[in-house]
């Protein structure tokens, strides 16, 4: 009897013990696709070996030092015996030498943390002089690699100039995300680049604050409306790098990802001759495809561009962000609606099915804001019959080509 009564808060220590130990655990898959203790490439290793591990190490030992000092505390001062108690402890307010002690104590940590923050930010901040060759219609270019990132609810938009190189001055310049200069190539969800180069970012937001990480190639950085970032990545390896948006930016914030894919230059060359070209454009016929641009050129192109079909201006003002994917080669990119959507099946089959999903009923995939009458935020339900979803879903599959068989493997989402 006494026995049962003394087990049973036991069992709810230990319950509540293996609880917490599961969901440590469960933090530690070993094929996380975010995970930020394995940095890969030049950039996130430096700076793994040159804040996260010494970090720990200080916290750790701050931790160690800490729980002695706890423990001798606690044996030393401990009260046994409360009718020995005579009155309250020795009383310390207004003891000057020990108030100043704690005042310069916590001043000297803080001037601490500022000058190494003092000292970082210059090596944080800066990019390296580098070019790669490629060709752009036919021209062969001196490239300083640089993608502009821009956050928008809820998916990442990745632009690439070649021929007009933007910087970050000159885009400080424009001062606005909501007009950038037309670019060579406008993708979304997923950016690509060239292995073994220092890619250059600007990073900015066209409605609210988000945050770009790559947490395999490098930290976070902010992507804030009217202000442009610098930030940089690197990938030493072919192959593709998860990321998420990790500033809370509404509704659909955990639904925002994207991916890096790390290219040969032969396969980087390839993908720019692919994607700088325009749509085409399909002459009358009684062809799904057909039927499917005309149902595109009617209901999507006053948010969406496909160049070749329609002209280069997002027209859509009641749009929060002015703004939508660029879909000129929708085909190409392996994922989409902000990187939780397979476009192709792990065997390379069209996915057809999210792709109709999408089309019918998007607020149901990716919860959005499109009351009439406000501005819009997300993918609005456009009412479609089944014809208008199966000649668009024909129509999307011919916008560029289909990447390659380890693209589509490597980047799979579920
Ligand atoms: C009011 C503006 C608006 C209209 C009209 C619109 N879309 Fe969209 N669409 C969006 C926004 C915004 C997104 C990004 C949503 C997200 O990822 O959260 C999007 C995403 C998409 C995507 C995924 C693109 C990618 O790369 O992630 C496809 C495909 C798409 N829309 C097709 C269409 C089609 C087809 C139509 C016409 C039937 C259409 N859209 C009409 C705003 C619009
Ligand atoms: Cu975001």
């Amino acid at each position: 009897m006494n026995r049962t009564m003394h087990s049973r808060p036991r069992i709810k220590v230990l319950s509540i013990l293996v609880g917490l130990i599961l969901t440590a655990a469960s933090a530690c898959a070993s094929d996380a696709e975010l995970d930020t203790f394995a940095p890969q490439g030049a950039i996130a290793e430096e700076l793994h070996s040159r804040a996260v591990v010494p970090v720990f190490v200080i916290a750790g030992l701050v931790l160690i030092f800490i729980g002695i000092v706890l423990f001798w505390l606690i044996k030393k001062y401990r009260v046994n015996e409360y009718e020995d108690d005579t009155g309250w402890p020795a009383q310390t307010h207004g003891h000057t030498p020990l108030e100043w002690s704690w005042t310069a104590g916590f001043f000297f940590t803080m001037l601490v943390v500022a000058a190494l923050m003092i000292w970082a930010t210059p090596t944080i901040n800066s990019t390296k002089a580098n070019a790669a060759d490629v060709v752009v219609d036919g021209v062969s270019i001196l490239w300083e690699p640089t993608v502009v990132v821009i956050g928008n609810q809820w998916w990442w938009e990745f632009r690439y100039y070649f021929n007009d190189q933007v910087t970050l001055e000159s885009l400080r310049e424009i001062g606005d995300a909501k007009n950038l200069p037309p670019a060579d190539i406008v993708t979304s969800g997923q950016m690509m680049i060239p292995i073994s180069e220092e890619i250059e970012l600007i990073i900015t937001s066209r409605d609210v604050i988000h945050s770009f990480w790559i947490p395999a190639l490098n930290g976070k950085r902010d992507a804030v409306p009217n202000r442009f970032s610098p930030w940089k990545i690197e990938a030493s390896e072919r192959g593709v790098y998860f990321g998420q948006c990790t500033e809370f930016c509404g509704l659909s914030h955990s639904r925002m990802q994207m991916q890096v894919v790390a290219l040969s230059d032969e396969e980087f060359q390839d993908w720019i001759n692919s994607t700088t070209q325009d749509a085409p454009k399909l002459v009358a016929s009684d062809t799904t495809v057909f039927r499917g641009q005309e149902v595109f050129a009617g209901t999507c192109t006053s948010c969406h561009l496909v160049e070749g079909l329609n002209d280069s201006t997002y027209e859509r003002a009641d749009q929060a962000s002015e703004a939508a994917p660029n879909l000129t080669h929708f085909a190409n990119r392996s994922t989409f609606a902000g990187g939780i959507l397979n476009t192709y099946n792990a065997d390379g089959s069209f996915n057809r099915r999210d792709m109709e999903r999408w089309l019918r009923t998007p607020e149901e995939v990716k919860a959005n804001y499109t009351v009439p009458g406000e501005q819009y935020r997300g993918m609005p339900n456009l009412n479609l019959s089944e014809q208008q979803i199966d000649d668009l879903v024909e129509y999307l599959r011919i916008l560029g080509e289909q990447p390659a068989d380890w693209i589509i493997e490597a980047t799979q989402v579920e």
